[in-house]
């Protein structure tokens, strides 16, 4: 096996990947930036390297000083973690240039997948569900206004070098078609340099459901289940589960084997995932696959008991899968949240700063994957993931419960998180029933999920009375400082207030 494992990258992922290397005594190599110098994966790792200033241009995305920090320590494999350098083909290529090994999947795999209309093609020639729509890129008007009409409004133009919802444009109508088609191309320019874009219908109402698969360097491929990624703001995910809610053993079966197709035509070998959307009526859609391990692979180890960090260092070893498709079995229901500093009481504004108290939920069917630790500053260069907050219970219905008993326990201060955020949708009825797609988070937040309740007559006599206090012992009117507040006293106070059942005259 790999004596030493480099992580090319930071925060909750990089620690995620060295407890997987520790637990297989393969020695951890970190690489940071210099606001990253006190970061947690620098600290958990057995050697560390800087490889540059802040900006991630700058460091997290230079090859050249990735490469250079693995061959000064000696590591003999790269784990990219996911985003910065995990699906850059030209990152892979050059680890394996300089003999190190890449543990992801084959350069090839990543250059097909890595282009939206490439991979399209290559699954509708394989007889495999794609949206309805055009397998090229659309280069005059008359092409767009054409096939809009084949397919039949609502279509979808979307950028062919694809991704967070760039270039992406839904049409209802002809008479919108030509301007969505200027802004889907511009914006695709100045995204992706490339403005080149394509057409589908679109799914009214789909979710989104994507299957993990793995497969090793012999030519064995299976598929770990369906992961329900439906939840999404701004075309980020915030919270995932498995299974899905809408997914039974026939429709898992047979999303199961199209993905594993989708990977054997791809040549595929490592941890992927393939995404569908389902409509409501239960057809399901090729719409893109993701050649690295995803921040949401938790909820799919919890569900099989498989960790997908160790199978992806055993297969870029060489190893064969131990896995026979007929071993993986689902057993109960796991959720995860991913807590953000940013405030979600005011538009998800990002909240970096001080991590004044930290107090992290535990107990029976808990995973919390962090980056970040009591009195750690969160740096304003980068996504403000502070860590993912997974829980496993028998079922959906106590895999809530026991998420809502979670974020109760979960306690950050000095910077705003979206906890509370969670709190609300983890109460929305909707959500409990299982009842969501693509569009759920926009509609309950367009609905007032995080409108303020005014407070009740009862608080609002409790802030006076607090406040009169205060004047009469300090003499003062000014508020007392911050950095003096008890922060377990506050949030006992707070609790109480919000447990007082005698709210009178007409809220809700
Ligand atoms: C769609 C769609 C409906 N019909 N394509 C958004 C980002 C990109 N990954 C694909 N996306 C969509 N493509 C067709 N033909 C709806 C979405 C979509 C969406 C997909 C997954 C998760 C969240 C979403 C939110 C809005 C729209």
């Amino acid at each position: 096996m790999f004596r030493k494992i480099l992580i090319a990258n930071r925060g909750e992922i990089a620690v995620r990947v060295m407890r997987a290397c520790r637990e297989m005594d393969i020695r951890t190599v970190a690489v940071f930036s210099d606001v990253d110098r006190k970061s947690l994966h620098v600290r958990y790792a057995d050697e560390a390297y800087p490889i540059g200033p802040a900006p991630s241009t700058e460091s997290y995305l230079r090859i050249d000083r990735v490469l250079e920090a693995a061959r000064r320590s000696g590591a003999e494999a790269i784990h990219p973690g996911y985003g910065f350098l995990a699906e850059n083909p030209d990152f892979a290529r050059a680890c394996e240039d300089a003999g190190i090994a890449f543990i992801g999947p084959p350069v090839s795999s990543m250059e097909l997948m890595g282009s939206k209309t490439a991979s399209r093609r290559a699954v509708i020639e394989a007889g495999l569900p794609v949206v309805p729509g055009a397998d090229r890129n659309l280069e005059s008007f008359e092409d767009v206004q054409r096939i809009a009409a084949e397919i039949g409004y609502p279509v979808m133009l979307k950028a062919s070098a694809g991704g967070g919802g760039k270039g992406l444009r839904m049409v209802r109508a002809e008479s919108e078609l030509e301007s969505a088609w200027r802004t889907a191309r511009s914006e695709a320019q100045n995204a992706f340099n490339d403005s080149a874009v394509y057409l589908e219908k679109y799914i009214e109402h789909p979710r989104h459901v994507e299957i993990q698969i793995l497969g090793d360097r012999h030519g064995h491929l299976i598929h770990l289940g369906e992961r329900e990624c439906s939840l999404q703001r701004r075309h980020q995910k915030v919270l995932e589960e498995c299974p899905s809610p809408a997914v039974n053993d026939d429709l898992r079966r047979r999303m199961g084997e199209t993905a594993v197709r989708i990977g054997t035509l791809a040549g595929y070998a490592n941890a992927g995932t393939v995404e569908f959307l389902l409509d409501p009526q239960g057809h399901f859609y090729f719409l893109e696959m993701n050649t690295r391990l995803q921040v949401e692979h938790p909820v799919t180890e919890l569900v099989t008991g498989i960790d997908l960090v160790k199978e992806q260092v055993r297969i870029a070893f060489g190893e064969k899968l131990t896995w026979r498709q007929e071993d993986v079995r689902m057993r109960g229901a796991a959720i995860e949240c991913r807590i953000y500093a940013e405030d979600a009481a005011n538009n998800f504004f990002p909240s970096p700063g001080l991590i004044a108290r930290l107090q992290a939920p535990a107990g029976p069917g808990i995973r919390r994957d962090s980056g970040v630790y009591e009195g750690w500053q969160v740096p304003l260069e980068y996504d403000p993931l502070l860590s993912k907050l997974a829980v496993w219970a028998t079922n959906r219905a106590e895999a809530l419960a026991r998420m809502r008993r979670a974020l109760g326990e979960y306690e950050i201060q000095g910077i705003r998180t979206n906890i509370p955020f969670f709190r609300r949708v983890l109460e929305h009825q909707d959500f409990m029933a299982g009842r969501l797609d693509t569009g759920f988070i926009d509609r309950v937040l367009a609905a007032g999920l995080m409108e303020e309740e005014p407070p009740s007559e009862a608080e609002e006599r409790v802030a006076l009375l607090g406040a009169l206090l205060h004047v009469e012992r300090t003499g003062s009117a000014q508020p007392a400082a911050t950095a003096a507040r008890d922060w377990w006293k506050q949030a006992g106070r707070r609790a109480l207030l919000r447990r007082r059942p005698e709210r009178s005259g007409g809220r809700s």
